[in-house]
């Protein structure tokens, strides 16, 4: 057996709370959740909600970093979106509704209908444009595993840890962690890569999540693990 191979077949420990991760490459994927231009970009959805967009701005950066150590190291990088079909016929009515603000999903802004597929708003913002072969999971929902493939293509790939990134944490973050720990996922959540409209929500659900011994997973940042997936 080569040296490279006897590395790629060991869990490396990751300084994490509650306690370290041990991160198996061969069985990881890396999540990336939502960084799309109607979340991180002024007149999209999260705009039109009422928030400061430039809130989650700063884990833009953390990502790119991540993402690069991570593809140089070989392994496996998905992203998702949130948004719904042009004909809008998977946006339950309650989903619409919500928010009362001047806009709604489906109306047209200045990126394009508001969270629609195949809008400007909706795709990956280019800093974290995925790169051919990178699965793209479009989810109607908050959650990356309702009515998607993720677990299949995950189960199909091995997978059995998630590294999360992206946003909101307490939102589409959150819930994804919690439909993968269900699934019997580990997840590690990397604090400086996920963000929220927020700051407050965004502490608190990174204590929700390493809380009680781990009840949905481990937290840490991203330079631990770029220095244990760099060779
Ligand atoms: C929200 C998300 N916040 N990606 N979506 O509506 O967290």
């Amino acid at each position: 057996m080569t040296g490279a191979i006897a590395r790629k077949d060991t869990a490396v420990a990751i300084a994490a709370q509650p306690y370290p991760f041990m991160l198996r490459r061969e069985a990881a994927a890396l999540l990336i959740i939502d960084m799309q231009r109607d979340f991180l970009e002024p007149g999209g959805f999260g705009e039109m909600l009422g928030n400061d967009v430039s809130q989650l701005r700063r884990t833009i950066e953390p990502n790119q970093k991540l993402l690069a150590a991570w593809r140089t190291a070989g392994l496996m990088a998905m992203h998702t979106r949130e948004g719904h079909r042009p004909d809008l016929a998977d946006l339950p009515p309650a989903k619409k509704e919500r928010g009362k603000g001047a806009m709604t999903i489906g109306d047209r802004g200045p990126m394009g209908r508001i969270l629609v597929r195949g809008e400007p708003g909706h795709d990956i913002i280019s800093e974290l444009a995925p790169r051919d072969g990178e699965p793209v999971i479009d989810k109607p929902g908050k959650g990356a595993f309702f009515a998607t493939d993720l677990h299949a293509i995950l189960q199909n790939s091995g997978v059995s840890q998630l590294v999360v990134t992206g946003v909101t944490t307490e939102v589409c973050v959150h819930t994804t962690v919690r439909e993968a720990n269900d699934r019997g996922y580990e997840c590690l959540v990397l604090d400086d890569c996920v963000g929220s409209y927020f700051p407050d929500f965004h502490a608190t659900a990174l204590k929700m999540i390493a809380a009680q011994g781990g009840i949905f997973g481990w937290v840490s940042s991203s330079d631990k693990v770029i220095e244990a997936i760099t060779e």
